[in-house]
């Protein structure tokens, strides 16, 4: 099963390209920036990585992105990745970056771009997997400083796939960013959010009705509605759950605990992804195993799994139909 597991190919559609910085990188950036990090070796920092939510993920996801200073460190971090995908079995990545953290810190948006989208040509050349980018907005910053960015980033709209949305849900629902996700909409440029991870049903329903998203990230606690979870069935609306993630920020207490089941019986389509690998305990394939140990899927259902995030990827339509 598990050589199964590691040949099907695998798209990873949920993941945050500064939540895969693994401690031996940021210790080599950290060196070659100069920059002082809060820990005093590699094992140090894994052994931080203990969290009791989503806010204490993200203090430390934060703080350890402070290495990035370059197009270089973007290249390298992206490269990194793209590296230990194909190697689990990764045929597509779509990347989500969070460009105001970046902004925050006096690091240019073109340093950004330039970086990951070398990353993005390498990895396709060198590795022949696909890449699509997601630009996302902090929910937890001001709405117009998230409009700002986004009217910023018109260079780059042509290299952007989708917006998302991401950072600390409580508090800060969909409805927030109406404004900014009805701009991407006018440019024809699809649009994602975090939903239903950490925050109630209602703003998985938001995101439907407000921001017209096309994918839901996250979305677990959609169970707590059952008329939501009808509609999301009848409109085929995909959720890329995160298993290890759920487990680790406490979102469930044990992966034996996690909603996967019931959504799967519920007729939802599902994907499978890796969230922060560097932060949660792996990557997509380990997210696969993890179901493997606590559900005993058959093959069938993981090949249906894997199947469904090519279906909804951000992908042209020839690579799509190579991959099915
Ligand atoms: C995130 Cl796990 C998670 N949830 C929300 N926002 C995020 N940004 C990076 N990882
Ligand atoms: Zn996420």
């Amino acid at each position: 099963m598990q050589d199964f597991l590691k040949r099907l190919p695998k798209a990873e559609l949920h993941l945050h390209i500064e939540g895969s910085l693994e401690p031996e990188l940021m210790f080599a950036l950290a060196e070659r920036n100069g920059v002082e990090l809060p820990y005093a070796s590699v094992e140090a920092a894994r052994a931080a990585y203990a969290f009791e939510d989503l806010q204490s993920f993200l203090d430390l996801y934060y703080q350890g992105m402070a290495v990035l200073r370059t197009a270089d460190d973007f290249f390298d971090l992206a490269m990194d990745y793209f590296q230990r995908a194909h190697a689990e079995g990764v045929v597509h990545v779509e990347i989500s970056f969070d460009p105001q953290a970046h902004l925050a810190r006096g690091i240019e948006l073109s340093v950004q771009m330039e970086g990951l989208g070398r990353a993005r040509r390498q990895a396709e050349r060198e590795l022949g997997i696909s890449t699509a980018l997601i630009m996302s907005f902090l929910r937890d910053c001001p709405a117009d400083e998230a409009m700002r960015v986004f009217e910023q980033a018109a260079p780059y709209w042509e290299t952007i796939d989708a917006v998302g949305l991401d950072s600390a849900e409580r508090g800060h629902p969909p409805s927030k960013f109406t404004e900014v996700f009805a701009r991407a909409k006018e440019l024809g440029i699809p649009r994602v959010a975090h939903a239903g991870e950490e925050g109630p049903a209602a703003y998985v329903r938001e995101a439907l009705d407000l921001l017209d998203v096309c994918r839901v990230d996250h979305g677990v606690r959609c169970l707590e509605e059952p008329a939501l979870v009808e509609r999301l069935r009848d409109e085929r609306i995909p959720l890329t759950v995160c298993p290890l993630s759920n487990v680790r920020l406490k979102v469930v207490k044990h992966i034996d605990d996690h909603p996967l089941p019931r959504l799967l019986e519920a007729g939802l389509v599902l994907t499978l992804n890796s969230d922060d690998p560097a932060y949660f305990g792996g990557g997509v394939l380990a997210n696969y195993l993890a179901c493997e140990q606590a559900f005993a899927w058959g093959k069938e259902t993981f090949a249906s799994l894997a199947r469904n995030a090519i279906e909804v990827a951000f992908m042209d339509s020839r690579r799509r139909q190579a991959l099915l």
